[in-house]
Formats: structure tokens, C-alpha cells, sequence
């Protein structure tokens, strides 16, 4: 192991027993978006998944068109973890997408500070119910396109077809990169920090 490594390990563990306030953001969005991807890359930790193998029985129920490649299928939750700071730990959920664990939904956004919609911008409609969702829970959330290469769709395209109110941010995003993750959580975290400003009640005279 080298002393990097070693370092790192030594400051997550001092951290863990320190860390009070677990701030908790989910990745939703369509099956194949790269919601596992994206726990992956920005997880400091292993994340824990449970990606099985994408099984006979899976054909037919998964929509696997233009998911190329895919092989494999998340059953439940993604689960990775980020510390901000001494006190602050930020956790990461991908909830799966596929129509049978919606039921799943209402309650994984219960205590969520916000979420990010992954969407692939070649099955915008994808992501439909989960921005349904997350308006009617009233959780502010970001929209990260996921860069699937191919022809593009420019942030008008992709607002329109989303019908997204202008405040929502909408981001472009490289789920398999750390950098590009971290870039998608940040503009969660300033959209956060906005809406909170613009609900603080003005001060009484
Ligand atoms: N080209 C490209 N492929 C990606 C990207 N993110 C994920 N993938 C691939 O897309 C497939 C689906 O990703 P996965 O994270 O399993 O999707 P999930 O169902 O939303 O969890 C996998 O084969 C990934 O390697 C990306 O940003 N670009
Ligand atoms: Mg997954």
C-alpha cells in the first residue's frame, strides 16, 4: 500500500468516528443512465451495490434498447459515501429505475436534501416519472445529462422536452469521471443553497 493510500485510509477512519451529520442525495433516473457509474466514481468508499448479472429472467422486463453493452442490472440501491468535512458526510443512493421498484421511491426520498436526475438524452423520457416524482415531494433536484457520445442534444432541447421550470439547473456530465461527478453534486449542493436563500422568510420590521 502506498503512503497516499495509507493516508487516505487513516483520515477516513479518524473521520467516521466524528462525522455527526449524514447528509443524504439520491441519483435517480431510467434504467442504463449510469446511476451505478456515477456512485462508483464519486464514491470514496467502495461503494455498495447490488449489480447481479443480468439473468434469462430479466429479458423482456428490462428495457434494454439502446443500452448497449449493459450486462448487468441493479436490483436495489446503490450506496456510496463522501466526507465533506469533520462533521459532514455526504450519502449517495442510486435507486434503481426500472418501473417495478417505483414503489421504492416515496420512501427513499423521504430526508433527502436533494437528488440528481441522470438522464440519457436518447431516452429523455426516461426520466419523466422520476422528475415527477421529485416535484411532488417537493425535493429540489439537478438534471445531469449523461455523455452517451453520438449526436448531441444542446440544454434548450433537452429543457423543452423535460418541460423544466428555468430555476432547475441542467448540467452535462461524464458519470465514469470522478471530476465530472463531483462537478454534478456541486451544482446540486449551489441549487441547495439558492432555494434554502430563497425560502428564508424576510425578517420582520
Ligand atoms: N459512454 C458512456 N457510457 C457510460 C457512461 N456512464 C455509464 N456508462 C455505461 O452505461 C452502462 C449503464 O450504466 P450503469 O451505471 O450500470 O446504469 P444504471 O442502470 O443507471 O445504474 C454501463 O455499461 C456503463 O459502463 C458515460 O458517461 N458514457
Ligand atoms: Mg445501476
Amino acid at each position: 500500500m502506498d503512503s497516499a493510500t495509507s493516508d487516505r485510509r487513516e483520515t477516513r477512519q479518524a473521520l467516521s468516528s466524528t462525522a455527526d451529520n449524514g447528509l443524504k442525495i439520491v441519483i435517480v433516473g431510467g434504467f442504463g443512465v449510469g446511476k451505478t457509474t456515477m456512485v462508483r466514481s464519486v464514491s470514496e468508499i467502495r461503494p455498495l451495490n447490488t449489480e447481479e448479472t443480468m439473468t434469462k429472467a430479466g429479458e423482456g422486463v428490462d428495457d434494454t434498447e439502446g443500452v448497449a453493452g449493459k450486462s448487468a442490472t441493479t436490483v436495489a440501491f446503490d450506496f456510496g459515501r463522501i466526507t465533506l468535512d469533520a462533521h459532514n458526510v455526504l450519502y449517495l443512493f442510486g435507486a434503481p429505475g426500472q418501473e417495478r421498484f417505483w414503489f421504492l421511491w416515496d420512501r427513499l426520498f423521504s430526508g433527502t436534501l436533494g437528488a440528481v436526475v441522470l438522464v440519457d438524452t436518447r431516452r429523455l423520457a426516461d426520466s419523466w416519472y422520476a422528475i415527477d416524482r421529485l416535484e411532488h415531494h417537493g425535493t429540489p433536484f439537478v438534471v445531469a445529462c449523461n455523455d452517451f457520445g453520438g449526436p448531441g442534444h444542446t440544454a434548450e432541447e433537452v429543457r423543452e422536452a423535460l418541460d423544466l421550470p428555468t430555476e432547475v439547473p441542467l448540467v452535462f456530465c461524464d458519470a465514469r469521471s470522478r471530476e465530472s461527478g463531483k462537478d454534478v453534486l456541486i451544482s446540486l449542493v449551489r441549487h441547495l443553497q439558492t432555494a434554502a436563500l430563497s425560502h428564508t422568510p424576510e425578517p420582520t420590521p
